[in-house]
């Protein structure tokens, strides 16, 4: 059975300093998921710390939330039936060398690291995730 499921989004530093705000959103929309909240807003390295926080032991850890505490950011809640897994399949791999044709990371991402976007990866880190950045009355019902 298909549920409705939420995901967190996130258009990166890289890929808002490129310009590629409006491509990203419109291949969202296109591909039929509802954006319920949308913000820009600028994490400061704490900030960034704890969002990935998961990934503080990793060694690119300081590297990562000093990017994503580079530059404005775009953070979004998406809504679709199995939006999780299909959010990732559009975002494309984690490293744009392996990213297949036709998603996002293909077409903008720079880097491993630089890699345009985010999407959470599981239902208890989409309420996490999104919780960290939405409190319920900003989202659409
Ligand atoms: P994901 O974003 O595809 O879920 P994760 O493994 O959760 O990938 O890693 C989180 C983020 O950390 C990646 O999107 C990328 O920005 C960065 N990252 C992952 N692996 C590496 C690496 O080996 N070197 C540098 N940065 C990395
Ligand atoms: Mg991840």
């Amino acid at each position: 059975m298909k549920t409705l499921q939420r995901t967190l989004s996130i258009i990166k530093p890289d890929a808002v300093e490129k310009g590629a705000e409006g491509d990203i959103i419109s291949t969202l929309l296109n591909n039929k998921f509802r954006i319920l909240g949308i913000k820009m807003l600028q994490l400061n390295k704490s900030q960034a710390e704890g969002f990935y926080a998961v990934h503080s032991s990793k060694p690119f850890f300081n590297s990562l939330t000093d990017f994503m505490a580079s530059g404005p950011i775009v953070v979004m809640c998406l809504e679709k039936e199995n939006a999780i897994a299909d959010y990732r399949k559009l975002m494309g791999a984690t490293n744009p060398a392996n990213a297949e044709e036709g998603t996002i990371r293909k077409k903008w991402a720079e880097s491993i690291e630089k890699n345009a976007v985010h999407g959470s990866d599981a239902d208890d880190t989409a309420r996490f995730e999104l919780s960290y950045f939405f409190a319920g009355y900003e989202l659409a019902k």
